[in-house]
C-alpha cells in the first residue's frame, strides 16, 4: 500500500485564455481536454491522462490529486483517513475526466486530497518502443517534461504532518524549525518514493497554495527555462538560484492568475531509511534561498 506521486493539480485562474497561453506555450503543456470551462493539460514526458486542471474564475487551489499504487488500496485509505478524524467521501470515475473512481480528503489544513489509482493512459511523447530521448518534433517553450510537487499552508504543520505519515505513509525529508532551542514545526518536506519532497507545507493560513513545481533536468535546463521567462515576459519571484532545503535548483514565478509556480532540477534522493534533515529559522534564508542568503517577507505571505 502506497502513494505513487503527485499526480494533478486543480488551480482556478482569473482568465483561462490568458493562463492557457502560459501553461500551453511558455511551459509547453499540451491540451488533452477542454470541457466546462476547465482546461485538461499533460506534460510530454507524463503517460496519464492529465497532471494540470485550470479552471476559470479567481485564483488558488481546487484541489491536489495523488495516485496509489493499488486500487484495493483506497479501501484501506478510507479507513485510515476516518479514524484520523478527516472527512473522507468516494469519488466517482468521471468526477475528474479520465480519472477513475477514488477518493476525496479534506485535510487538516482544509484542502481537498483525492485518491485514485485508476487514469485513462495517454503514454509520454515518445512512446515504449524504441524511444528517442525527447520528442523529435521539439518542444513548445520550456517544455516541461512532467510535474514534481507541491507545497501548501496550514496554520498546523504538526498535524498535517502527522497525517500525511500515518494515513499515508510519507516520510519527512527535511525540517524548518523555530530555532536551535525552539523545536516548534514550521515546515515539512516530505516524500512517498525516493524525491526529497512530493509534497511540503509550511505553517500560514488553512487551505491555500504557495507553489506547484515542475521538474526540469538540470541546471542549464533552469537557466534556459528563465530565458524563456524573459522571452515571454513571466513575472519570475525568485532564481535561479539553489535551494538549501532539498539541495534542488529553482527559479519561482507567477501565472498570469497569480498562483506561484516553480521548476526544480536536482535534489538528492531519499528512500525508507532516511533521515530528517533539520533546519532552523535563523538559517531559513539559507535554506530557501541558499545562493542569495536572503528573503524577500512576500515570498513567504504571498499564497493563492
Ligand atoms: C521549495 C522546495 C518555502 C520553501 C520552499 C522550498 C515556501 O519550494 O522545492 O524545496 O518556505
Ligand atoms: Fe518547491
Amino acid at each position: 500500500m502506497s502513494v505513487i506521486r503527485l499526480g494533478y493539480v486543480h488551480v482556478r485562474v482569473t482568465d483561462l485564455a490568458a493562463s492557457a497561453d502560459h501553461y500551453r506555450d511558455t511551459l509547453g503543456m499540451d491540451t488533452v481536454a477542454d470541457e466546462d470551462g476547465r482546461l485538461y493539460l499533460k506534460s510530454w514526458d507524463e503517460h496519464d491522462h492529465h497532471s494540470v486542471v485550470l479552471e476559470e474564475g479567481g485564483v488558488g487551489l481546487v484541489k491536489l490529486g495523488y495516485k496509489v499504487a493499488e486500487s484495493a488500496d483506497l479501501d484501506e485509505y478510507e479507513t485510515k483517513a476516518s479514524a484520523f478524524g478527516a472527512r473522507v467521501e468516494r469519488m466517482s470515475k468521471g468526477d475528474n475526466i479520465g480519472v477513475g473512481d477514488g477518493l476525496r480528503i479534506t485535510l487538516p489544513s482544509e484542502h481537498t486530497l483525492e485518491l485514485y489509482h485508476d487514469v485513462e493512459y495517454l503514454g509520454n511523447s515518445t512512446g515504449n518502443w524504441n524511444p528517442d530521448p525527447w520528442p523529435r518534433e521539439g518542444l513548445r517553450g520550456i517544455g516541461v517534461p512532467r510535474l514534481d510537487h507541491t507545497l501548501i499552508t496550514t496554520e498546523d504543520p504538526v498535524l498535517l504532518e502527522r497525517f500525511f505519515a500515518e494515513v499515508l505513509g510519507f516520510r519527512a525529508a527535511e525540517h524548518l524549525v523555530g530555532g536551535p532551542d525552539n523545536d516548534e514545526l514550521v515546515g515539512s518536506w516530505m516524500f512517498c518514493g525516493e524525491q526529497p519532497h512530493d509534497i511540503a507545507f509550511v505553517k500560514g493560513e488553512q487551505g491555500k497554495l504557495h507553489h506547484f513545481a515542475y521538474h526540469v533536468d538540470d541546471w542549464s535546463s533552469l537557466l534556459r527555462a528563465g530565458d524563456i521567462f524573459s522571452m515571454h515576459d513571466v513575472p519570475i519571484d525568485f532564481g535561479p538560484a539553489r535551494h538549501g532545503i532539498t539541495r534542488g535548483e529553482t527559479i519561482y514565478f507567477f501565472d498570469p492568475a497569480g498562483n506561484r509556480n516553480e521548476v526544480f532540477a536536482g535534489g538528492y534522493r531519499t528512500g525508507p531509511d532516511f533521515r530528517t534533515v533539520t533546519w532552523t529559522m535563523d538559517s531559513a534564508a539559507r535554506g530557501i534561498n541558499y545562493t542569495h542568503r536572503e528573503l524577500d517577507p512576500d515570498f513567504l505571505n504571498v499564497v493563492t
